[in-house]
């Protein structure tokens, strides 16, 4: 048999690529990889930096006039910085997260896509939203969708800056090449149902309108901080889960799905002193410490964070949580994937059964700080 010499192979792979094609044996061993290699690495921004950012950008921008449709500065993924400048965002490869800020008096106009959005309010009274035609208030540590196709714009009515966190599925949406756009034709939609009307009919928390047994793709557009909480106090009357401490995930009353449809989000509460057990899974999460100090290992990295902070989880990454507080408790709002990984049945995950639970810890992650 023939077997042609390394240099030859190496010219043959030359040819081969000259012409657009690719030879599999050299190739097969990154394709079938032995397990997950994700690109997207596990990282955390300070507060600190991206309110820095946010307010140079206030003073650059006004929302509604140029090309400023929305104000918000986007995490990207150290690990993805060459699939895209900034093209696609992505804090993993398939969640896009930003930091959104809308000042007094300014309306972010009506539009609609095929990404899936939702918000998390971090800070400021006076903002609403307008959702496929309900009015909804923003509330610090309130959970809104939109899923996608819905029609959304913003405008702040109070007097001080509104803040939150935006998650789209932006990134597997451009690479899945569907990303469609339109713009609402008027400067604001028509409102068509009394305000926060998703909420208040369902008031009850444990039951359904008999009518949404046939389901709707919002049933309820905004989930308050109130009734998180409330939902967390109960589960805290019991012992806490060992790898995530009291944690409840937003879902559709009418479906009993992700009330995102394609983004899954949580609240987590870690109790003071709470040290959690390591796992891992496919599925990928961008955090937002809603409250409280501590730390996460990732891959035996440890990322201490305060509130403000974010921190992205890719694929297949060990994790474990830490409160470090004697007194308070910790609140991690975090987006994923999830829904996404259990449509094509991807979705593994394995515990850490080594040393307790926990993982070694092999270095201290340093965050980039803003400048002075
Ligand atoms: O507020 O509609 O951060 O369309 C990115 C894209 C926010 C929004 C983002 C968006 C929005």
């Amino acid at each position: 048999m023939n077997q042609l010499w390394p240099q030859e192979l190496e010219r043959f792979h030359a040819e081969l690529e000259a012409v657009n094609l690719g030879p599999l044996w050299a190739s097969i061993a990154a394709f079938n990889s032995v397990e997950p290699k994700a690109k997207p690495i596990p990282y955390l921004w300070k507060r600190a930096l991206i309110e820095q950012k946010l307010e140079k950008a206030k003073r650059l921008l006004e929302v509604g006039i140029g090309s400023a449709e929305r104000r918000a500065v986007f995490l990207i993924n150290p690990g993805m910085k060459d699939l895209q400048p900034y093209g696609w965002g992505g804090a993993t490869q398939t969640l896009y997260a930003a930091v959104q800020v809308v000042n007094p008096g300014e309306h972010a106009p009506p539009h609609r896509h095929t990404s899936a959005a939702l918000r998390f309010v971090m800070k400021g009274q006076g903002a609403f939203g307008i959702v496929d035609g309900e009015r909804i208030p923003f509330e610090p540590g309130d959970y809104l969708v939109t899923p996608d196709g819905s029609w959304h714009e913003h405008m702040n009515e109070g007097n001080e800056p509104v803040v939150w966190m935006d998650c789209l599925d932006t990134p597997f949406v451009m690479a899945m090449n569907v990303s469609f756009t339109e713009f609402y034709p008027d400067r604001q939609q028509p409102v068509r149902v009394p305000i926060d009307y998703s909420a208040r009919r369902y008031a009850g928390g444990m039951v359904r309108p008999v009518s949404d047994r046939k389901p709707r793709r919002i049933a309820l557009a905004r989930y308050t901080w109130q009734r998180t909480c409330q939902a967390l106090d109960g589960l805290s009357e019991f012992d806490p889960d060992p790898v995530e401490g009291f944690a409840v995930e937003y879902i559709n009353p009418s479906t009993g799905r992700d009330a995102d449809g394609r983004i899954g989000a949580w609240m987590q509460k870690l109790p003071p002193r709470f040290r959690g057990r390591a796992h891992r899974h496919v599925h990928t999460c961008v955090y937002y410490v809603h409250r409280g100090r501590g730390y996460t290992v990732m891959n035996g990295v440890r990322f201490d964070w305060e509130e403000g902070d974010f921190f992205a989880l890719p694929a297949w990454t060990w994790h474990e949580h830490v409160n470090l507080s004697d007194a308070e408790d910790a609140y991690l709002f975090s987006t994923n994937d999830l829904p996404l990984m259990e449509a094509f049945d991807f979705e593994r995950q394995e515990d850490y059964t080594e040393h307790d639970g926990h993982q070694p810890i092999t270095g201290v992650f340093t965050p980039l700080m803003p400048e002075p």
